[in-house]
């Protein structure tokens, strides 16, 4: 089958993304290696900078091997919640540019500009422009790769790491891969590159060549789909990840409420119904958002950011409860004709997996929803609750 697309594809990995946020922050730190990570003592790399990678350290990396390799680094320990903001600054700048923007992580995106080029220019010019905006914007490099699709432009911005600028052009697609080890390519990993290596198969230009009935009994059915890769065919497009969503529960009361219990009973119910939601899909809420509407129809949103993100009922409650009583003492008491709860800036819950740490939620909380999430599973919902919502229900 041959590949169909051709589009203007720019992919964006920004360099040691963690350490430059921190050298950023802190420009007594520069010029010397600068290791993030868990420093306990089964902490592992997150990433080191440039400087600290010299010796031989890298992601993953188990801290204790960093600091026989890089005794003299500096060690941090990672700050999500800041690498998240700059890179909520960052995706802003891709937006100016297109539409379409697909991002795999805090520091990495797809972009397709092939709808872009009328307005700003060349691929290449709408590269350059990001790379400079970046830095002008963020005080951070980026690494671009252009080329007419994704796993090619991917493979693209990690040649000429850092502040790198690679197009591979459709006539160099060859030149590009063919001294390629065959890990390069997605999908082939610890288990299949040693079968092709069995078969003297080191590099995607022999991959290519080969015939594909030697190579089917490493590959089987990927055979032809590796096959494709390795002649820089990828059919793939770019989808622009999930927009900023958000989950929420509002109720209009019968009659007007002003009892402070009741109100209360009524916002954890919520905030179990919501981070129960947030939960069954993964997700975890950066903002709470409380909304109110008193007997004048009078209506205020109220809301506030935390430090990292969570899906655990007691923490969403502690902060739509902050929240509302702030708005109460304010409005001395004032009866309460709606009352609602809800959260935004979601995220996956999997990309806090480097998070050590830095959760807000403890341990103790994080199973307690677990038991009450299981247990509605098991017997219908809202079966089990946690006690001040049956206040409301006498
Ligand atoms: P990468 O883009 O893989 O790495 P990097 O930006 O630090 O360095 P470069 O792109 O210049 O090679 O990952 C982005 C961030 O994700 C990284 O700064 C830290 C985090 N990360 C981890 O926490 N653990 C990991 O295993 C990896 C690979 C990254
Ligand atoms: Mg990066």
């Amino acid at each position: 089958m041959e590949s169909t697309l051709h589009r203007a594809i720019i992919h964006v990995d920004m360099d040691a993304f963690y350490a430059s946020v921190e050298l950023l922050d802190d420009p007594t730190l520069a010029g010397k290696p600068v290791i993030v990570g868990g420093l306990g003592p089964r902490g592992v790399v997150a990433t080191a900078n440039y400087e600290a990678r010299v010796y031989g350290v890298h992601s993953a990396l188990p801290m204790a091997r960093a600091r026989k390799l890089c005794p003299q680094a500096c060690y941090i320990r990672p700050r999500l919640a800041r690498y998240r903001e700059k890179s909520a600054e960052v995706f802003a700048i891709f937006r100016e540019f297109t539409p379409l923007v697909e991002g795999l992580s805090l520091d990495e995106a797809f972009l397709d500009v092939s709808s872009s080029l009328k307005l700003f220019g060349s691929q290449r010019d709408i590269a350059v422009q990001i790379k400079q905006q970046i830095h002008a914007e963020t005080g951070l490099t980026a690494s671009v790769g252009l080329a007419h699709n994704k796993f090619l432009a991917k493979l693209a911005s990690d040649a000429q790491k850092p502040d790198g600028l690679v197009w591979v052009k459709p006539a160099e697609v060859q030149r590009f891969l063919d001294p390629m080890p065959i890990s390069r390519l997605w999908g082939i990993g610890k288990r299949t590159a040693p079968k092709l290596k069995a078969l003297g198969i080191l590099t995607v230009g022999q991959l290519r060549h080969a015939d594909i009935s030697v190579i089917r009994p490493a590959l089987g059915n990927r055979s032809e789909h590796f096959q494709r890769l390795s002649r820089g065919e990828d059919d793939r497009e770019v989808t622009p990840s999930r927009p900023d969503k958000s989950i929420s529960h509002e109720v209009t009361f019968d009659t007007d409420l002003a009892e402070r219990e009741e109100l209360l009973a009524e916002l954890q119910r919520q905030a179990e119904q919501v981070s129960q939601r947030l939960r069954a899909r993964q997700l975890m809420a950066r903002t709470v958002v409380v909304k109110i509407r008193d007997p004048a129809f009078h209506t205020v949103t109220r809301s506030r950011s935390m430090r990292a993100c969570s899906d655990s009922t007691q923490t969403l409650y502690r902060m739509a409860r902050a929240l509302f009583e702030s708005w109460r003492e304010s409005h001395h008491n004032t009866p309460v004709r709606l009352l609602g709860m809800g959260v935004s800036g979601l995220e996956e819950a999997a990309a806090g997996g480097h998070d050590e740490g830095d959760s807000v939620d403890s341990a103790g909380e994080q199973n307690l929803d677990q038991v009450v999430d299981s247990i509605n599973q098991k017997f219908g919902d809202r079966k089990m609750t946690h006690a001040l919502t049956l206040r409301r229900k006498k």
